[in-house]
């Protein structure tokens, strides 16, 4: 008896301490040190971590410095970034449509962009590489953004006064592309095409002779128009390229400006084949040791099409690969085996070129180009009749940085920043003269890892004629370990590194769960000058007034036959009119205006059981055509919970049988 009072009291005073020692432990994980140091200690941060926290750290109130435009891959958007911050400001739908901002679920104006309803085939996504700010004399002016989508081979027209898409252009000739890059002073945007295809487009046997004869790269110059902000197809042109796959471009500038620069890989033009028991693309591709650099008098290319000598092929105007050749604006250089990136440095003088499967950034100068072509120091001609310039004779130098090198980026101190994909890693390393003296010329300063698989890099105006230096965010394609498990399909890992120094110090991890980012570019916030609120009764399509804009008191429903108007107005928090009665088979137009001016009043107009939705920020109009085929009574609301009586800012479409 006695023994087992005992047991029990111990078994109680245990009890007793174990909820004790619990709830130390509860009061531990709520309770934080009150002072900095025991919290930095609690939470055991190295010092350059709490620098890095603190450098990083924009206060509620407070805006970050930089706005950093980035591609969103598969997810067909561009993702907007605040830098340092590195927290995501906006999406904005390009390829594919986004609810939200009511992007291609109903209206018009959006449809109209995307196509979405009248192209066939359907497009329903995108897959965007590569954003390009729109500059003046090789500066970010902050006025629009354009960006590729590589499966749909199109181009997108951004106005960054309401970062909106507002126009969306299909190359007529190409299948594929890769990239979407502008000229100094935006008067291009440059198309390239990824995977050759049969040119002009049609059906061709794919044997490895109709390969070589009918199959073509292409470059597209798109005209862009800064009057109206559109490319303007009447002015753009294209040059016929021989049939390998041409990868990423870069405009000259300064110097080299009037000239643009791309290179190509799979010069060996294999097509895989691999049921066959033929060797699959990579192995075919990859067999020679060089590719070609491309090198474009874009200025001569220009006269040549002012000249009328050009083909027009589906309504875009051609200059033929033999009549580039023959006027001395095609040329080719060697370039090491299957390179991806290429990037013009600040001065336009030099060009580098990272080689997938060479340790090598391969540099080269402008200057020694335009000698080797005044002097004709051709090592000879490809299949396709284009002279290769000598190797030795055009090249600065290589620098050897690591495994895998792939794209540059610049600072403001004569570095350069390659990322390094197989490496895992940024290598910075220095330019030559006159960015540094030569005794500090091209080396490998140092080779910061990162997590992992890093694609682009991208530096604060780190592609302009003045790179920012300060920031560059590695966009790394996997994250690996270092989020929790969210299921198989990882994040990308964007990760944000200190250049402003003498050596790269990482400063946080941003998981970017949404698309495959490739490229991405970092402007000056003060550069981007975006309205607060559309002029009222805007159509985003146009950016100009909208025909069909009502005021206060003009709002009506107008039968025209089977057709039915509604004129209707969207404010806090009631729609005018309400109540819409239509019968079955009547096409219903509805033009909305949001009549309010403060810029907290963003209304919606969903309709339920349709596809429909629109993002109605004050000041704009857009237009909804609906075909009434079901009867029934379908409320329509508001979906931005815009006030306290949001939920009744709502109203009835009557479909009578
Ligand atoms: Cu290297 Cu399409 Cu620019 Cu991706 S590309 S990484
Ligand atoms: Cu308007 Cu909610």
């Amino acid at each position: 008896m006695r023994w087992s009072r005992l047991a029990s009291l111990v078994v109680v005073m245990l009890a007793l301490v174990l909820a004790g020692a619990l709830a130390g432990q509860a009061q531990r994980s709520t309770t934080l040190p009150q002072d900095v140091q025991s919290l930095i200690e609690a939470k055991g941060l190295t010092p350059d971590q709490v620098r890095a926290a603190i450098q990083t750290y924009v206060p509620p109130g407070k805006y970050d410095e930089y706005l950093m435009f980035s591609s969103g891959g598969q997810g067909g958007q561009v993702l907007v970034f605040g830098v340092p911050s590195m927290r995501l400001l906006r999406v904005i739908g390009v390829f594919a449509p986004e609810p939200w901002q009511g992007y291609g679920v109903g209206s018009e104006e959006t449809e109209t962009i995307l196509n979405w309803r009248t192209k066939d085939p359907r497009l329903a996504w995108g897959d965007t590489h590569h954003p390009a700010l729109s500059e003046t004399n090789g500066e970010y002016d902050g006025k629009w953004l354009f960006i590729n989508d590589k499966a749909g081979s199109r181009i997108a027209v951004i106005d960054l006064r309401d970062f909106a898409t507002k126009q969306i252009v299909q190359n007529p000739n190409a299948v594929s592309n890769h990239g979407a890059v502008v000229s100094p002073n935006t008067e291009y945007v440059l198309e390239v095409t990824q995977y050759a295809g049969p040119f002009p487009f049609r059906y061709v046997p794919l044997t490895q002779e109709n390969y070589n004869r009918h199959f073509r790269g292409l470059a597209t110059f798109w005209k862009f128009d800064r009057g109206k902000g559109r490319i303007d197809v009447s002015k753009s042109f294209q040059i016929e390229l021989p049939p390998y796959w041409q990868d990423l471009a870069d405009f000259g500038k300064l110097e080299s400006y009037g000239w643009a620069f791309w290179n190509s890989f799979n010069s060996e033009r294999a097509i895989g084949g691999t049921l066959e028991k033929k060797p699959p693309v990579e192995v075919g591709a990859s067999a020679r040791d060089m590719d070609y650099l491309h090198i474009v008098n874009w200025k001569r290319a220009e006269e040549l099409v002012a000249q009328g000598k050009y083909t027009v092929i589906n309504g875009m105007k051609v200059i033929r690969l033999k009549d580039a050749v023959e006027a001395g604006i095609l040329y080719l250089a060697p370039e090491p085996k299957s390179p991806h990136g290429l990037d013009v440095a600040p001065r336009g003088d030099y060009i580098v070129v990272g080689g997938k499967l060479d340790p090598n950034a391969t540099v080269y100068s402008f200057r020694k180009i335009q000698e080797a072509i005044r002097s004709k120091a051709f090592s000879g001609r490809d299949d396709y009749g284009i002279p290769i310039l000598k190797f030795d004779a055009v090249v600065a130098a290589q620098v050897k940085l690591g495994l895998g090198p792939l794209h540059t980026m610049f600072d403001d101190k004569g570095n350069a920043y390659t990322s390094l994909f197989l490496d895992s890693a940024v290598a910075k390393w220095t330019l030559g003269p006159p960015y540094n003296p030569p005794e500090r010329a091209w080396k490998l300063v140092q080779k910061l890892p990162v997590q992992y698989n890093i694609g682009h890099l991208t530096a604060v105006e780190g592609d302009t004629t003045k790179p920012g230096g300060k920031y560059l965010v590695a966009l790394n394609k996997w994250s690996v370990d270092q989020y929790r498990n969210v299921g198989p399909l990882l994040p990308q890992n964007f990760q944000l590194v200190d250049i402003s120094g003498e050596e790269m110090k990482l400063l946080s991890n941003t998981p970017v769960g949404i698309g495959e980012p490739h490229l991405a570019q970092i402007v000056r916030m003060d550069r981007v000058k975006s309205w607060e609120v559309y002029p009222a009764g805007t159509n985003p399509l146009t950016m100009r007034p909208d025909p069909n804009a009502v005021k206060a008191g003009q709002q009506r429903i107008v039968r025209e036959g089977r057709t039915v108007r509604v004129y209707m107005t969207a404010m806090r928090s009631h729609y005018v009119p309400d109540r819409v009665r239509v019968k079955r088979g009547d096409t219903v137009i509805f033009h909305i205006t949001n009549i309010e001016r403060t810029k907290d009043a963003i209304h919606g107009f969903a309709i339920d059981r349709h596809n429909v939705n629109l993002s109605l920020e004050p000041g704009k109009t857009e237009t909804v055509v609906l075909r009434a085929e079901r009867p029934g009574v379908y409320p329509f609301y508001c979906t931005e919970f815009c006030s306290a009586l949001h939920l009744e800012m709502m109203g009835y479409l009557e479909i009578e049988p």
